[in-house]
């Protein structure tokens, strides 16, 4: 496959002025018709005329009215064109039934839908399908479908067929059509400018009753955009559209985004608090998009990061303030580290803003994204709050229109500014999570701390250099009194001293509060002294951050040296949860311990060779001493926990049952499963049902609610997901492999549909020690299925493929296993440029 370099970026040759599309849609033949006022670009060198292309049946070309023959390959097709401007008409025939990429137009339970990012117009029609070329698109849909939806607003509409408008100019891969027999869950939102704005979701006939809790989300997040970003939504109507086979949680197509049904709908039983609590964030994120990423969009995909990681900053920002910015943070940094520092650390390390690729779509990773984001966050804390008020402002009304690039980004913030931000720009081009170690000193009443960074290597990139990072860094006194508030320090050097005066004893550092920038802090302290952290910090970060510390130190002493449980930091921690000042939400956070997977990274990291199966050992008697030692407590908790109103899937009450999930995961241990029994024969609400049904399958005793949770939810697809997912998570290490399996011989699993395939593979390869199965079992099982679904969906497969990213940390056995399994993979005929990509990048 061909390598795409950032370096090599040329302008298209024209400009596309008008698009017209006509869509005559049957399942096996639609036919798309083309007409496109195409004008010189003077601002590009001169090239042939090219335009992407891909499966495509060729019907007819003519330019300016008068037949045409291109020459067509794989990819595309060349034209000879005149020199001025001109009018290229085409039309061509594709087979939506027959697409199982879900990129293009396809059919998902008879009904059309499209998904264009990135690289998916051109499975439409013949285009210059790069996000740069934006142009006006006129749709008109025929079919014989109740709805037939595009972008911006109806135009007109006929027995058979109707007609859109977007005047805003877009890229292709902002382009949808959506025709089915839908039903919609009506609203409507006044902008701050007084337009009135027609909100309609559209979902299949069964679904209304899952509508409501979107709707109030998208108005929030429209209102949310106006108060913080000054952002006015611009079309006469938004569509949202519900779609069961969907490669990803959605997509922000101008005007009509285009959900998984999983990340939309929800109804009180049907879905869990974090279901909720995921769909409002997804609604915002793709709402948002309007601005940073439609409004203004990307020069080239190298530039993903300049909407996602800016529109992922600007959820987390939502989602803080509807539901608490301390758990929303300590939440993002548990994923970050569960998500992007694996892949930071290993052979998939690539820049936030990468320099290369084969395939685009191996790109929307944790790092863009999530990284992408955090980049965002440390230029704010640097430029203060007002100064990023100013720099987006500027931001938006330079670029409007534009697709732009990181450069045009970071110029923005200089200018309103005033600062140099030559060095910050490294974070968009190295890869590698930075490590930051720490000392210090005290003497006279001056306290000097001593920072040192140093970023590892990754592929391609041997040598790093230093990068600024803002470390947060409050004192306290001994007695737990802060004497230095929050201070920003900012370390720009490999190595770096601060200094603070007129101390009048050494103090305690409280470092990297709020997780301030995403690197590893390396840091020799006491454990007396996190336990100090644990019972007076007053940053609720670094609170929770000296709990983690402690179980992270409390579980490797007993995976690498056959420690008992910490009864010292145990005791620190029942202090924290029994104090009922603090909210049930934080306290069920400090309740969770760290992830298998992490606790293997922190070995890796300190040059022990993780044994799954000892982690989880030593995870599971951590559980159970726990337990052992607050059975007095866990019922004074489980009553707190208990909430009497009437079901409501916000912040108050998800907390509230997030520690009560918390408590019967370790009541459990205890009883054998009675009080989950109890549970889920009396919950009437999924977050109740589910969290029961898990604790049942833990403790081995689930077989019967498993049965009764399967015969009343037969009929739903998003909650029999759920009954896929979980009995592969929570199942032991030796059955979990033989779990999945069995499952992907129910008539219910459809590996055509990427909930279901990830319901079951993904949860494999999240059980850490099922999946680690010192047979090979789990890497097999997975590396059958990944070479199966490669055929009909390379999308999904490529991101599945991650789950060996981190091969290279295990043992002999178990790295010569996903070592073979992955060469199994590569060696397939046929194999998908997504996956070719993937596998030889993970085998470098
Ligand atoms: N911008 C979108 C990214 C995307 C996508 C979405 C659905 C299916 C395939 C896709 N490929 C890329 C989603 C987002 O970040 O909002
Ligand atoms: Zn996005």
């Amino acid at each position: 496959p061909q390598t795409i370099y950032l370096k090599d970026y040329t302008p298209f040759g024209w400009t596309a002025e008008e698009v017209h599309l006509t869509f005559v849609l049957a399942p096996s033949a639609t036919r798309v018709r083309s007409r496109i006022r195409f004008a010189p670009n003077p601002d590009a060198p001169k090239q042939a005329f090219f335009l992407h292309g891909e499966q495509l049946k060729p019907i007819s070309f003519a330019i300016d009215g008068t037949p045409v023959t291109p020459e067509i390959t794989d990819t595309g097709l060349t034209c000879a064109v005149p020199e001025g401007g001109f009018t290229w008409e085409a039309e061509v025939e594709i087979a939506p039934v027959e697409n199982f990429a879900l990129e293009g137009l396809y059919m998902s339970n008879g009904m059309y839908c499209t998904q264009c990012e990135a690289e998916g117009f051109r499975k439409i029609t013949f285009y210059p399908d790069r996000p740069d070329v934006m142009s006006v698109f006129t749709v008109r849909v025929e079919g014989a479908e109740k709805v037939k939806l595009s972008n911006g607003n109806p135009q007109d509409s006929g027995e058979g067929w109707a007609e859109w408008h977007d005047p805003w100019p877009k890229p292709a891969y902002l382009f949808a059509l959506v025709a089915g027999d839908l039903v919609n869950h009506p609203g409507s939102f006044t902008t701050m400018s007084g337009r009135d704005v027609e909100l309609n979701l559209w979902v299949r006939p069964g679904d209304e009753g899952k509508c409501a809790f979107g709707m109030e989300a998208l108005k929030k997040s429209m209102k949310w955009d106006e108060e913080v970003y000054g952002r006015e939504y611009d079309l006469d109507i938004f569509n949202i559209v519900a779609v069961d086979d969907f490669n990803m949680g959605a997509m922000e197509n101008k005007g009509l985004n285009i959900f998984n049904s999983s990340a939309v709908l929800a109804s009180p039983e049907t879905a869990t608090d974090a279901n909720f609590e995921r769909i409002e964030a997804i609604i915002a994120h793709e709402y948002f998009h309007n601005w940073t990423g439609n409004r203004i969009t990307c020069r080239d995909w190298f530039q993903l990061c300049l909407k996602e990681g800016l529109t992922v900053f600007r959820d987390a920002q939502f989602t803080s303030d509807m539901r608490g910015e301390e758990v929303k943070r300590i939440s993002d940094v548990i994923d970050l580290r569960g998500r992007q520092f694996p892949e930071d650390q290993g052979p998939l390390s690539h820049p936030v803003r990468p320099e290369s690729f084969q395939e685009i779509n191996n790109f929307y990773t944790a790092t863009v994204y999530e990284k992408g984001a955090e980049v965002i966050g440390m230029l704010k804390r640097l430029v203060g709050d007002e100064g990023y008020a100013k720099a987006l402002d500027l931001y938006f009304e330079r670029h409007d229109g534009d697709a732009a690039t990181i450069e045009d980004w970071l110029k923005v913030f200089e200018e309103a500014t005033g600062r140099d931000l030559t060095q910050f720009k490294r974070w968009y081009s190295q890869a590698g999570t930075p490590h930051v170690a720490v000392s210090e000193a005290f003497a006279d009443g001056t306290y000097t701390l001593t920072l040192k960074q140093h970023t590892p290597p990754t592929p391609g990139q041997p040598e790093k250099l230093p990068q600024v990072i803002p470390v947060a860094v409050g004192l306290l006194s001994p007695n737990g009194d802060e004497v230095v508030p929050t201070t920003v320090l900012e370390l720009t050097e490999a190595e770096q001293s601060f200094t603070f005066e007129g101390l009048s004893a050494k103090p305690v550092p409280s470092i990297l509060r709020g997780f301030s920038a995403p690197v590893v802090l390396e840091r020799e302290s006491t454990k007396e002294e996190r336990a100090f952290l644990l019972a007076h910090d007053t940053d609720s970060f670094n609170r929770w951050e000296a709990n983690r510390d402690l179980a992270r130190e409390c579980l490797v002493s007993m995976i690498t040296e056959g420690a008992e449980p910490d009864t010292a930091w145990l005791d620190g921690l029942e202090a924290v949860i029994r104090d009922s000042a603090l909210d049930p939400a934080y306290r069920a956070l400090m309740l969770g311990t760290p992830t298998q997977s992490e606790l293997a990274q922190v070995l890796h990291q300190r040059g022990v060779t993780p044994d799954p199966d000892a982690i989880w050992t030593a995870t599971e008697v951590l559980k159970k001493t726990r337990a052992e030692r607050w059975s007095n407590l866990l019922p004074h908790l489980a009553e707190e926990a208990k909430v009497t109103e009437p079901y409501q899937p916000d912040a108050e009450q998800s907390g509230k049952r997030a520690l009560g999930s918390a408590v019967l995961a370790l009541t459990s241990r205890l009883d054998g499963g009675e009080a989950a029994k109890a549970q889920f024969a009396s919950a009437d609400n999924m977050t109740l049902q589910l969290s029961a049904l898990a604790c049942l399958v833990q403790a081995g005793a689930g077989e019967e609610a498993l049965a009764k949770f399967r015969a009343q939810w037969n009929g739903d697809r998003l909650v029999m997901d759920k009954w896929f997912g979980l009995q592969v998570a929570a199942s032991g290490p030796s059955e979990t492999a033989d779990r999945a399996k069995a499952l992907t011989e129910d008539p219910d699993f459809d590996m055509k549909n990427p909930n279901r395939f990830r319901a079951v593979m993904g949860a494999l390869a999240m059980n850490h020690a099922g999946f680690h199965r010192i047979d090979g079992a789990g890497y097999r099982l997975l590396a059958d299925w990944l070479i199966k679904l490669d055929e009909k969906n390379p999308q999904t497969t490529a991101r599945m493929c991650s789950a060996f990213q981190t091969w290279k940390r295990y043992d002999e056995t178990r790295r010569g296993l996903m070592q073979a399994e992955l060469e199994r993979i590569a060696a397939k005929p046929g194999l998908s440029r997504d996956v070719t990509e993937m596998v030889t990048r993970l085998l470098s």
